[in-house]
């Protein structure tokens, strides 16, 4: 029994040593091990033994069995390090590489600029405005001091959708709207910016949609330095501290006096070139006192109250700010145009 028991130790440990999957040392387990297994098999039979023999073969088996299973164990636990190792090398994360660069977006030129503008006369206390894109002829034309038949309504040919109903021309029926919702109250003190619609042929100067801000004061006693004042402050923070204005005497419907205004060209600081037409002045905004008779339509006396306005084109601001050629360039959003105002 004792040459039996060390035959099979023989032959175990002899698989064991070819084993080369985890399934093979598997069945081995089984085969040896297991309850069918030769050496149960060897164990049953003592019974048969003598009392002096039982504890020595018993002995014989029980180390057989230990040197069998401890291959086993040291097999199995080699099998689970490599397993483990497969495992962590295949799911290894590289944490040094760099990421992949999502493609982002970026806010447009123009909205930039709108945002800038905003924030200064926010700055100077005023509150921003908005208001319908598609208009009543009442705030556009009539409440504006341009009745039917006024030969300046010839000056914004419009693009009408009924008789009464029309693109806005202009952000000014914001202003009346606002004048008319505070039912003659004070301080107005508003910029509007918003899209507006010409029937302009489009050019590089041109387009029959572009982008207005005007900004409307209403208070007692406002006089014509405070525009002044409240422009040259104005251009000061968006062109440099530089920057100085001229106005010209104009004519506008809705405001008397009116007054354009120009700013020192900030190509060549004043002393003339190309962008300047060799004037060194460039014209940037349109203002002016607010009709007495807009005051009134929009319910304020003119005689207890007066007021400043002025207009101008967002598109003519960037352009001159970044010299940018072609009013079209904003529309057409080629993407190595926006590319170049990212990070401005
Ligand atoms: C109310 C009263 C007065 C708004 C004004 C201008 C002068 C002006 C142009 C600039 C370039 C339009 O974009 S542009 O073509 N605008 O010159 N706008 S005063 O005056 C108002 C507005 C509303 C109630």
């Amino acid at each position: 029994m004792r040459d039996k028991l060390l035959a099979l130790k023989e032959e175990a440990l002899r698989e064991l040593g070819q084993v080369q999957t985890l399934p093979e040392l598997n069945d081995i387990r089984v085969k040896y091990m297991g309850k069918k297994g030769p050496l149960t098999e060897i164990l049953r039979g003592m019974g048969a033994l003598s009392a002096e023999e039982r504890p020595i073969i018993g002995q014989v088996a029980n180390d057989v069995r230990a040197a069998i299973e401890e291959v086993i164990n040291s097999k199995q636990a080699r099998f689970d390090k490599a397993e483990t190792e497969a495992r962590l090398a295949a799911e290894t994360i590289d944490v040094t590489l760099p990421g992949r660069p999502a493609p982002q977006g970026a806010v447009h030129p123009l909205s930039k600029v709108i945002q800038e503008i905003e924030d200064i006369f926010v700055g100077m206390g005023y509150t921003v405005e908005e208001g319908p894109e598609v208009e009543q002829d009442y705030y556009n034309f009539e409440a504006l001091n341009l009745p039917k038949n006024h030969p300046a309504r010839d000056m914004q040919d419009s693009f009408y959708i009924t008789d009464e109903v029309l693109m806005r021309t202009h952000t000014s029926p914001v202003q009346v709207r606002t004048m008319q919702r505070l039912k003659g109250g004070v301080p107005v003190k508003i910029i509007c910016p918003g899209k507006v619609y010409r029937r302009d042929d489009d050019d590089a100067t041109h387009s029959h949609q572009f982008t207005q801000i005007e900004g409307l004061v209403v208070d007692k006693h406002i006089r014509m330095s405070d525009l002044k004042g409240t422009l040259l402050q104005f251009v000061q923070e968006m062109f440099g501290k530089q920057t100085r204005i001229r106005m010209r005497p104009s004519f506008f419907p809705f405001t008397e006096p009116s007054a354009e205004v120009d700013v020192t060209c900030m190509m060549c600081s004043g002393s003339g070139c190309r962008v300047c037409k060799q004037t060194g002045w460039l014209e940037i905004l349109g203002s002016g006192m607010v009709h007495p008779r807009v005051l009134e339509m929009a319910g304020y006396d003119p005689q207890e109250y007066s007021g400043f306005a002025f207009g101008m084109g967002v598109e003519r601001i960037a352009m001159l700010k970044y010299g940018i050629d072609d009013i079209r360039h904003f529309y057409t959003n080629d993407l190595r145009f926006l590319k170049q105002f990212v990070h401005v």
